[in-house]
């Protein structure tokens, strides 16, 4: 590939009126602003196109999230979610952009110090790429090397087009009208290009990831009668995979290929050892619902599903390696190093049969939720258990390492605190005068849930209906059905764990240890 270090002869008659005369201000930010959007456009395309070539926006992104300053809560809540990231996405190009029109502007007297500013971008974005994993070098190097060419040439063009022939001039009319032709044009195509860029780099992860084979049958637990109230507007009792909450800290759905993945156990054991896919595979195989949450879950919010998990029980993968005594910790560690962590006590407490998971609701693992292998821990909250794209398992000390969310405020121990939330009817609805099913959800994994209470207004707490809990580790659905009265009404819900614990009413925000509070929904009746 040949890439111009320098202007063409042509080009550098065109630009050599600058040093008398030049681009206003406002045309050479906007020719910047065009040469940024190019560049970045470039990017996203390459990368949508050649897998292992980085979006430089999501590099740039995922470098912000790895650099958060301990105690940034809010930034640390916002980062957990969907939209969260894609404002994150728009915010890095949004400032790639601004500094592009910058150096745009430095353009009009110092053409070199501009170029060079663009390399130093450029430089910047590489060494940022390398630490990702699924990022190949040289790839990222040339992707970097073709966007700066482009912002750089992109600039001169439109500068020269931009520049009055001679000093002291104004741009004619019919030239300032090509500049501006030619600036929306390029602008134009390059948002056009960078979003379909992005949508194919968003369908190139979602492919089926290489390497999974025909998974050997398991038998999964029979439902008991009972275990699903039918009401409209009640989220599933098992929620299928497409429509499971998903929260990581990757930009993009990471895609791991299961030929040459790996699981190292390691730390406080008696022998290393690492499996392969393969060798997790011919392991024996379980099956069970398990309900996991997010701590970032708002009351009322749906970070939270139950699920059909599958896979190796994570005892029998530990007794491989050996525990060795006083290992107290217990570490995930994900192909991108993100790490969690929890006691090795909790997993020697009865019937806490915690998961190394290959399946979900019957399907090898998808992607998007830590294809090939998976951690789930019954009672746990994600951010302490459930390491998606797994490949180390680390036994330690609770003193020894604090895991990734630990250093930026969440709690060090994560269980999950007992919920109970609202699905139907939503708040805010009119409804009708009579009859109305109140339902929902409620969750305390690994205490289960005893009983489900609904409040109108200020009448006593009245008993709802469960659904025949499926075990403690999973949630259960309850129904209420209310004789609505005209007027405008509150509604709140409260559960009662296994344990006869009823939920707390006092309002607590997600951080650092999960939100607490009854969820209350209004609606206006008649
Ligand atoms: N590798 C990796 N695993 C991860 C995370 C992550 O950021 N990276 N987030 C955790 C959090 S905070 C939660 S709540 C669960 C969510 O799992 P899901 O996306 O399958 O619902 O994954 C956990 N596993
Ligand atoms: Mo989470």
């Amino acid at each position: 590939m040949q890439l111009p270090t320098d202007t063409a002869p042509a080009e550098r008659a065109a630009v050599r009126p600058v040093a008398t005369a030049s681009a206003t201000a406002s045309a050479a930010a906007l020719a910047g602003t065009v040469a940024g959007a190019a560049a970045l456009a470039v990017s996203e395309l390459l990368a949508g196109l050649v897998a292992g070539a980085p979006s430089l926006v999501v590099e740039v992104g995922a470098f912000v999230i790895g650099r958060q300053p301990p105690g940034a809560k809010q930034l640390v809540v916002g980062i957990f979610g969907t939209n969260d990231k894609l404002a994150l996405n728009v915010l890095v190009a949004l400032i790639a952009v601004g500094l592009a029109a910058l150096l745009g502007i430095v353009a009009r007297r110092r053409q070199g110090l501009a170029r060079f500013g663009y390399a130093a971008i450029g430089l910047a974005a590489f060494l940022v790429s390398l630490p990702d994993p699924l990022v190949d070098p040289l790839l990222a190097l040339l992707t970097c090397l073709v966007a700066v060419a482009v912002a750089i040439l992109t600039l001169q063009r439109l500068l020269a087009i931009a520049t009055p022939a001679a000093a002291r001039a104004e741009m004619p009319d019919w030239s300032r009208r090509r500049f501006l032709g030619t600036s929306l044009g390029v602008g134009a195509a390059a948002i056009g290009g960078g979003v379909v860029g992005r949508l194919l780099l968003d369908r190139q992860r979602l492919e089926t990831p290489p390497g999974v084979p025909a998974l050997p049958p398991v038998a999964a637990p029979t439902l008991p009668p009972g275990t699903s109230l039918e009401v409209a507007g009640l989220t599933p009792i098992v929620v299928p995979n497409d429509r499971f909450y998903r929260i990581d800290t990757q930009l993009l759905t990471p895609r791991l290929d299961a030929r040459t993945w790996k699981l190292r156990i390691h730390g406080l054991v008696d022998r290393e050892v690492t499996l392969s896919y393969a060798d997790l595979l011919a392991m024996p195989m379980q099956q069970q619902y398990v309900t996991i949450a997010c701590v970032s879950n708002e009351v009322g919010g749906d970070l939270v599903g139950n699920a059909l998990w599958g896979g190796v029980r994570l005892q029998r993968i530990l007794d491989l390696a050996g525990v060795r005594r006083g290992a107290s910790q217990v570490v995930g560690r994900a192909f991108d190093g993100w790490t969690c962590g929890f006691p090795t006590l909790w997993l020697t407490d009865e019937g806490k049969e915690a998961l190394l998971a290959v399946r979900m609701n019957g399907a090898p693992l998808p992607a998007a939720h830590g294809f090939p292998a998976r951690l789930i821990v019954p009672g746990l909250y994600g951010y302490v258990s459930a390491t998606k794209w797994i490949t180390e398992i680390e036994l330690t000390t609770l003193e020894a390492f604090d895991a990734y969310w630990v250093p930026l405020g969440w709690a060090k121990y994560g269980p999950i605190k007992t919920q109970s939330r609202i699905d139907t009817p939503r708040g805010g609805v009119q409804l009708p005068i009579g009859r109305v099913a109140v339902a929902g959800v409620a969750w305390a994994p690994e205490r289960g849930i005893a009983g489900v209470e609904v409040q109108v207004d200020d009448s006593p707490w009245a008993a709802a209906r469960l659904s025949t809990p499926i075990g403690r580790a999973t949630w259960v659905q309850w129904l209420y059905p209310w004789n609505a009265v005209a007027g405008r009404h509150a509604l709140r819900v409260r559960a009662t764990d296994g344990t006869g614990v009823v939920q707390t009413a006092a309002v607590q925000p997600p951080a650092p240890s999960g939100a607490t509070g009854y969820h209350t929904i209004s609606v206006s009746v008649g």
